[in-house]
């Protein structure tokens, strides 16, 4: 034993730790990470004990929706004032994927960006707009800043989330194609599949904020009402998910997603609750206890669509402007919808509310083998 070398010592990160929406995770200036990606992701692994199923040697939560990172940098785009790029980082393999969005974590942005002082309070709220890299898109994002600091106090209630907090309205500009080439990758709002124990099966294949496969859950023999331990623990039914997610993700143009953390499937059931549908959704291979953001104005999109698996199945308001509220395992996920007064069946703008939270600030300590000195 002895006093280690400068090169063996483990190297602090400027990190701030925050809770967005129902997902929670590590948020860094993308200055403060290396800006090679290999050398980048070896350091996100690090700092969340990844590879290992409890994260125990690091900051991850042992769940998907505990093992994802925000990478905020000033905005580069005209009209942009900042720009988030979101990493999942895998909890059980060496893998980060920076593909898809995540409308959860989009929610702490502006508070990390106020927080570490690249951006300034405009007033009692402050606007501001935000380029998602992952995906291309642009949102703006109203946080409250009463006397020029976030205020996380407030009496915004989002199901998952224990108490109430302050809101953050995000409103989407655009949505559709995120990781796909289109809203409707296949050209279609209804395919047709075939599974075997099941044969012919509909489903829709969509993408408005995240690439999703959706499926009638009495089509796979469940009711769709099921709770989260119950799916968790429903092995066939995943498998046949998993075989019924690769068949669809070549149908929509994303070729072998064995690896990847998308498309995302997702059961549907008539609502029971007052809502619009009733949801169950593996992300991918985990279910939700809730459901993601992008999840919510994915599904709610598809639940205004004529031809779509959800139709028969979804009540939604009439009206250009209309609430579709996404009922999940913990309660239910509002999403206001405006549709193109051109094509009633074509969503314009997507906008809901969130919260987030500031959990911890400091340094997060990396051993110097994932990022050695220069
Ligand atoms: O769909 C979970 C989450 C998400 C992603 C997931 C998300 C979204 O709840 O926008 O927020 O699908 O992995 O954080």
């Amino acid at each position: 034993m002895g006093i280690p070398r400068k090169s063996q010592r483990q190297r602090a990160i400027p990190c701030i730790l925050m809770r967005g929406g129902t997902s929670r995770g590590p948020f860094f200036k993308a200055a403060d990470l290396p800006a090679d990606i290999a050398a980048r992701d070896a350091v996100l692994l690090a700092a969340m004990g990844s590879p290992d199923r409890r994260q125990i040697d690091g900051l991850g939560g042992a769940h998907p929706l505990t093992s994802k990172v925000g990478i905020v940098s000033p905005g580069t785009a005209p009209g942009v004032d900042v720009d988030f790029l979101f990493a999942q980082v895998s909890v059980a393999e060496p893998a980060v994927d920076t593909t898809p969005n995540c409308g959860n974590m989009l929610a702490a942005v502006v508070p990390f960006a106020l927080e570490t002082g690249m951006l300034r309070a405009q007033g009692d709220t402050s606007t501001f707009r935000v380029l998602t890299v992952n995906t291309g898109m642009q949102c703006d994002i109203t946080v409250q800043t009463p006397d020029g600091t976030v205020s996380y106090d407030g009496e915004a209630r989002i199901d998952g989330v224990p108490g109430t907090a302050a809101p953050i309205a995000i409103s989407f500009l655009d949505t559709a194609g995120s990781v796909c080439d289109a809203l409707l990758p296949t050209g279609r709002a209804l395919d047709i599949v075939e599974l075997d124990g099941i044969g012919r099966l509909e489903i829709t294949c969509i993408d408005n904020g995240m690439p999703m496969v959706l499926v009638r859950a009495a089509d796979l023999g469940r009711t769709g009402y099921e709770s989260v331990a119950e799916l968790n623990a429903d092995d066939a039914l995943k498998q046949r998910l998993e075989t019924l997610r690769m068949k669809a993700a070549r149908l929509m143009g994303l070729g072998d997603v064995a690896a990847r953390p998308f498309p995302k499937m997702c059961l549907l059931a008539a609502p029971r609750d007052g809502g619009s549908v009733c949801t169950r959704c593996f992300i991918p291979h985990v279910c939700h206890e809730a459901i993601g953001v992008l999840a919510a104005v994915t599904v709610a999109t598809a639940c205004v669509m004529d031809d779509s698996v959800a139709a028969g199945i979804a009540r939604t308001p009439a009206g250009q402007e209309k609430t579709v509220s996404v009922e999940h395992p913990t309660g239910e996920f509002s999403v206001q919808l405006t549709l193109d007064p051109a094509d009633p069946h074509t969503v314009a703008r997507a906008a809901l509310l969130r919260t987030a939270r500031l959990l911890m600030r400091g340094e997060v300590a990396i051993p110097a083998a994932a990022w050695p000195s220069d």
